[in-house]
Parts: structure tokens; C-alpha cells; sequence
């Protein structure tokens, strides 16, 4: 065959095969997560998936950086664009930088909404909160009161500095403190990024220089691993408490061996389950994002949107000897 030959034939095939594809019914919504490869986002791709299933007619396109970066969130977002996604959702790597994307992608008729780490109100038509911020904030800082009778020196381990979901956490963390935690003495809040190496690198660095460090309290489900790992490795378990935010699956053999007393979290997988809810409802126009507005999410319940279109959801639960076998099970 010759090259003029070769190169019509391709050309028909290309034209077939284009053919062939038929336009999709489907509503294709992106979850897209702060980065791949966290156990806490590919729980809330599941609840997602579910969510697709039950309602029927959506594709999930699960996607994230490698690493909890804006930039890579912002890649991503400008081809989900170029794919003419029907809507986005996503828990934003920091709630400033994302914006201008986030509208382009609203200006292009893609509805947008941001879950777990939110965005300004700009960049996107509502946020869903996992909890109320300043009863995760108290939380956090409880589970360390809680066995600390006398009070002492805590440190933050966060996840990136630019996250809001964490700064908010922080804040209300720290807003609660003078009078309810007056004998706790937060001595340090350090980023570990949601990036396993940078969390243990910076717990380490925690340890040494608070020789009187009592509790290191890690609001991420990546961080709080790698804290309770270090603590495991350096022998201080009974002399640090590891607590936070942690996913069962992931931090019930640190229960077990002691590192850690107590975490808190909420269901991942019903968390991932309500942003598709939402975004496919905002999709198909069934509801509007507006202050005051009530929208159902499916066996989970229903939302009402605060004066910021934001809502939220159920309380934090804690997970103890007691019971982290049995949630380990399921996330
Ligand atoms: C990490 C992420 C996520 C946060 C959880 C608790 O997986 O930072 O955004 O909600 O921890």
C-alpha cells in the first residue's frame, strides 16, 4: 500500500471509529480530589460510584494530582473543561487559587461545587462541609485534652498550608482553646502537605524540638499515620499521643499498639456519595444553589444552604478501642 493510500485508510477509520462513539447520555461528573493515592479520597470515590449507580446515567471521572498542589488541581480542571464535563466537584489544594479555572469552567455551563476543602464563593456555586467547622475544631483539640488531665505541650502536624479545610479546622481549634482547653499549650502547627515523607519528616522534627511534647494532633488522614508511625519507631508510645482525623482502615493497628488513644472522622464513602448527589442535581437543573435552598441527597438526607451556599453534614465520630474494628471494616 502506498503512503497516500495508507493515509486515506487511516483517515476513514478515524472517521468511523468517530462515528461509532455515540454521543453520551450519560452526565459525566468529576470528583476531583486534592491528590490520588489517599486512602480518605479513594473512600469518597466509592461513595461516589454508589451514587452513580442508585441514580443512574452518570459516568464519575475520579481524578486528582499526584501531589495536593493548586497548579495540578488547575491542570486538571482546564481539561475537564476541553472534555465538556457536565460538573465538577472538587476539594480544592487552596481556596483562592482555583477560582479563575472554577469559572471559566461555570462560564462554559459546567456546574461546579467544592466538597471537603472548599473554594471562595466566586469559584463555585456551593461548598459541602463534612461537619460543622468549629465542632471539628473543638474535636480535635478534645481528643487531645481528653487524656492530657494536667495539661502540656501540642503540636499541629497539617496537611498543606494553603488547605482551607484544615486552616478552618485550626482556627476553630485555637478560637476554642483559651476557655474550654485553657491548660493545653499548642507549641507548633507544621505541613506535612497530605504527603507521607514531607509528615513524617516534619513529625520527627515535632519531636525534636519539643522535648516536652505531650500530644501531636494531625487533622489529616495522611499525617496522622505518619505521626503515629514515628512515634511507633522512636519508642514514645504511653509519652506521645498521636490523635486527629484518621480513616479506621488505615490507623486501627496504631490503636492497637497504643500511639494513638483516639481519632475522629466522618463516613468518606457517604461524603464522596452527596458531592455527586449534589453536582448531578445542579447539572440537571433540578435545583438551584441559592441561600436557604433544601436539596436532598439521596439515603443520606438533606442539605439546607447557609448565607455562603454552604451546608454540612452529619457530626465527627470518634473511633477507640472500643470500636475501630468494626468501622475498619467499612472505611
Ligand atoms: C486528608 C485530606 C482531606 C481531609 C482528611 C481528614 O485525607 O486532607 O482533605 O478531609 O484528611
Amino acid at each position: 500500500m502506498n503512503i497516500f493510500k495508507k493515509l486515506t485508510v487511516a483517515a476513514a477509520a478515524s472517521a468511523l471509529a468517530l462515528l461509532a462513539i455515540p454521543a453520551s447520555a450519560d452526565t459525566r461528573i468529576a470528583l476531583v480530589v486534592k491528590s490520588l493515592g489517599n486512602g480518605f479520597f479513594d473512600a469518597a470515590a466509592k461513595g461516589a460510584d454508589e451514587a452513580a449507580a442508585e441514580i443512574g446515567g452518570i459516568e464519575v471521572i475520579y481524578t486528582g494530582p499526584t501531589a495536593a498542589t493548586a497548579e495540578g488541581q488547575i491542570e486538571i480542571v482546564n481539561a475537564l473543561i476541553a472534555q465538556r464535563v457536565d460538573a465538577i466537584a472538587i476539594s480544592a489544594n487552596d481556596p483562592d487559587a482555583l477560582v479563575p479555572v472554577l469559572k471559566k469552567a461555570m462560564d462554559r455551563g459546567i456546574s461546579v461545587i467544592s466538597w471537603d476543602s472548599g473554594v471562595a464563593a466566586e469559584g463555585r456555586q456551593m461548598h459541602l462541609n463534612p461537619s460543622d467547622t468549629a465542632l471539628i475544631g473543638e474535636t480535635i483539640i478534645k481528643l487531645a485534652a481528653d487524656y492530657l488531665p494536667d495539661g502540656g505541650d501540642v503540636a499541629i502536624l497539617s496537611a498543606s498550608s494553603t488547605a482551607a479545610n484544615q486552616n478552618s479546622w485550626i482556627d476553630a481549634a485555637k478560637a476554642a482553646m483559651p476557655t474550654k482547653f485553657a491548660n493545653i499549650n499548642l507549641v507548633a502547627t507544621v505541613y506535612g502537605d497530605d504527603d507521607s515523607v514531607k509528615s513524617t519528616d516534619e513529625a520527627k522534627g515535632l519531636i525534636a524540638s519539643y522535648p516536652n511534647l505531650k500530644a501531636i494532633i494531625a487533622p489529616t488522614t495522611v499525617g496522622v499515620v505518619a505521626a503515629a508511625q514515628v512515634v511507633t519507631d522512636e519508642g514514645l508510645i504511653g509519652k506521645i499521643n498521636v490523635t486527629g482525623l484518621a480513616l479506621p482502615s488505615e490507623f486501627k493497628q496504631f490503636i492497637d499498639n497504643g500511639s494513638s488513644k483516639a481519632v475522629a472522622l466522618w463516613n468518606p464513602i457517604d461524603l464522596g456519595y452527596s458531592a455527586v448527589y449534589i453536582a448531578n442535581a445542579l447539572a440537571s437543573g433540578s435545583v438551584t444553589a441559592a441561600p436557604g435552598a433544601t436539596i436532598s441527597i439521596g439515603h443520606v438526607g438533606e442539605i439546607t444552604l447557609d448565607e455562603s451556599n454552604s451546608a454540612a453534614m452529619a457530626a465527627p465520630f470518634t473511633f477507640d478501642a472500643s470500636n475501630i474494628e468494626a468501622f475498619s471494616k467499612i472505611y
